[in-house]
């Protein structure tokens, strides 16, 4: 064992490139649906998102792939569709089906940004404890801190804000207690969960003034700093209980609110289609249906509706307001000229049409969602050919100049954003599932055609015709409220075959691009491994045989390779006493370079336990990709992905960011 020890000495310094990257403001509202005043809902009071849709783009065909939140996020954030992200509930969690996964924000970081979630992003059952240990650059844990003001404290569960809910949830945990009642938040919550609150206090009384106020105080840290940003801001309301401050309920007056005008089953339609509206139930001023043939016959009653859709409305406009101090604080900032900005609601909802009630469906106020993005420099406008929630991860990497992963599901939207006339895809593609029963719907620029398939399909096998075990269209031109199931009318016959050609087109796309993946089961870790290559990365012993490594100014280290007894593969420890005075001053370059084409993709396979990393591939012109990756406490599996900006020879450069105990073995690389 050869031991390396460094001290202080002076060398030659690099000079980074000043970051111009643009920041990105990643907007993300819980249930919202597209009823917004920018949508054409014009009674809808939204004056804040109004104006961020005037100075961007609003997508009117947009769809999310579930309707669901963990499975609908887990999608949005990795590019994949739920098929391959196997998260279809809300109890798994995605990297336990797919250990590396490439998740948006931990491509960011790679990238050099700054990641930062406040508030809901992920749905926290589908991500790890740390929400998603890769995808941010600052704990989560640590990203907020609410402090509600000592008058009202916090809310009850979180979401009731008024002194008589707290009051009686105080009451009811109190009993639990004296009757020995372990899970007294339980027992408590099964007595009292109104579904709505109108309390008059001020935004800050609420959980999402919280998360506003700490993305504003994120904002005015980062906007000094000189590193570009990815803030993630997820807004709770208007998910359900609709609480919110009296002020937005006094927006609305309850008389008007517009109920569903059509309060039936489908024409035609199909049961599988329904559900019970098992999440408003859980609520309890809300009546229950005992069987699935109540529920068009026990619809919920009309003054309940009206309340519910007016708590609705007060619930998006109080998120409005939210946003409009997020859009103030970036113009006072002067960031709006280099931050694209993104808002989306995680999927659509059900106010009382086919007399359902929130999301869980293939129908179209399930998966049609508001998305609105801006780009500082292009024209605003209205796109309104369909587009999908896999798109948001390839668009972003565009408009941020990026290389866009090649591996993910989705089409960049930029062209659109440019020029709202082209066209980027046919058809959105949403599903749901009915236990053992899987639907897909897809949605034209005029018509939804879903396929409920049978016996655990899913889109990575081939299509069997066996499988299928009915199906839906609509034609939203002369029919926006689904009433009827054009399927099996024989004028319909055409249409419905060119339908049938767009869906099982989409499951040979599907075929290809899963193939091999194995999705939706849990999978062990890659157990093959890339062949080696002799480009001089290898940790050998002695060490300086591939590697000059550098330990300056002030910068104290210590650098050991050892072998794992195992696999006899060498492991390279590095222990940080004391950081240097720049990230450059602790670190090792390669010796040997590795010739790469332009476009060609180097990916580096390792392993890896320690604080943050920064890998920085370097070209003989000076050209720099960079990624950065932390390890947890135990050595872990990572993959790093670098494309090469040009045809060079380039090596590679590791530096060592924090104090502490790094190991590192390099499993192989492989050139794609
Ligand atoms: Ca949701």
């Amino acid at each position: 064992m050869n031991h390396l020890f460094f001290g202080l000495t002076a060398g030659m310094t690099l000079s980074l490139q000043a970051q111009d990257k643009p920041n990105v403001l990643f907007i993300a509202v819980d249930d919202l649906k597209p009823l917004l005043g920018c949508y054409g809902q014009d009674y809808m009071i939204t004056p804040h998102i109004d104006e961020l849709a005037g100075n961007g783009v609003i997508f009117t065909n947009a769809h999310c792939q579930q309707a669901v939140s963990g499975p609908t996020r887990a999608s949005l954030l990795t590019g994949m569709r739920p098929d391959y992200t196997g998260v279809w509930d809300l109890k798994t969690r995605m990297r336990d089906v797919n250990p590396d996964i490439l998740a948006m924000p931990q491509y960011f970081k790679q990238q050099g940004y700054q990641t930062v979630a406040i508030g809901k992003i992920y749905d926290p059952r589908c991500v790890d404890e740390d929400y998603d240990r890769p995808s941010w650059s600052v704990p989560y844990a640590k990203s907020a801190n609410y402090i509600y003001p000592e008058a009202y404290g916090e809310p009850a569960y979180s979401y009731y804000a008024s002194a008589e809910s707290k009051q009686i949830v105080a009451r009811l945990e109190e009993e639990a207690r004296e009757k020995g009642i372990r899970e007294v938040r339980n027992y408590a919550i099964e007595k009292y969960k109104p579904s709505v609150e109108c309390a008059d206090y001020p935004d800050e009384a609420y959980q999402d003034g919280q998360i506003c106020n700490n993305a504003l105080s994120y904002m005015k840290e980062m906007a000094g700093s000189g590193e570009p940003f990815f803030l993630a801001v997820g807004f709770k309301r208007p998910h359900l209980p609709f609480s919110a401050p009296k002020k937005y309920w006094d927006l609305y007056d309850r008389d008007k609110v517009h109920l569903a005008e059509y309060q039936k089953a489908v024409k035609g339609g199909v049961d599988i289609a329904y559900h019970k509206h098992e999440e408003l139930q859980s609520y309890t001023d809300i009546p229950k249906i005992e069987s699935f043939s109540d529920i068009f016959t026990k619809l919920i009653p009309e003054d309940k509706q009206r309340e519910l859709i007016h708590g609705y409305y007060a619930c998006v406009s109080f998120i409005d307001a939210q946003v409009g101090k997020l859009m103030a604080e970036l113009q006072e900032l002067g960031l709006e000229k280099n931050t694209i900005v993104i808002l989306w609601g995680d999927h659509g909802w059900h106010l009382g049409d086919h007399a359902l009630w929130c999301k869980h469906t293939n129908f179209e106020q399930a998966t049609r969602v508001p998305m609105i993005i801006s780009v500082p420099g292009e024209q605003p406008g209205s796109y309104s050919m369909p587009v999908e929630f896999v798109d948001i991860f390839p668009t972003l990497c565009d408009a941020m100049g990026l290389d866009i992963p090649a591996h993910l599901q989705g089409k960049s939207l930029m062209p659109a954003i440019q020029d709202k006339n082209v066209r980027i895809k046919d058809f959105a593609v949403s599903q749901f599932d009915r236990g053992n029963n899987h639907g897909y719907t897809i949605r034209t620029d005029r018509y939804r055609f879903t396929v409920w398939m049978k016996d655990d399909y899913r889109t990575w096998m081939p299509f069997e015709a066996d499988r299928v075990l009915d199906c839906e269209m609509y034609d939203y031109q002369t029919d926006p409220n689904e009433t009827l199931n054009l399927y099996r009318l024989p004028e319909y016959e055409g249409l419905v075959n060119e339908m049938w050609e767009r869906f099982t087109g989409f499951v040979k796309t599907q075929n290809q691009e899963l193939a091999g993946a194995a999705p939706g089961k849990p999978k062990k870790k890659e157990k093959t491994r890339p062949q080696k290559t002799d480009a001089g990365i290898a940790f050998t012993d002695p060490l300086d045989q591939n590697w000059q490594v550098n330990v300056r100014k002030g910068a104290i280290a210590q650098f050991t390779v050892e072998q794992d007894e195992e696999s006899e593969d060498n492991i390279l420890h590095v222990v940080v006493d004391q950081l240097g005075e720049n990230p450059w001053d602790l670190g090792m370059n390669g010796k040997g370079s590795i010739a790469m084409k332009k476009g060609q993709q180097l990916v580096l396979h390792l392993e890896m336990s320690g604080p943050e990393v920064k890998f920085i591939l370097l070209s003989e012109t000076g050209e720099r990709v960079i990624q950065s990756l932390s390890g947890g406490k135990k050595m872990k599996n990572e993959k790093l992905y670098f494309r090469a900006k040009k045809t060079d020879n380039w090596n590679l450069r590791l530096q060592f960011l924090e104090k502490g105990d790094y190991r590192i073995k390099i499993l192989g690389m492989e050139l794609r």
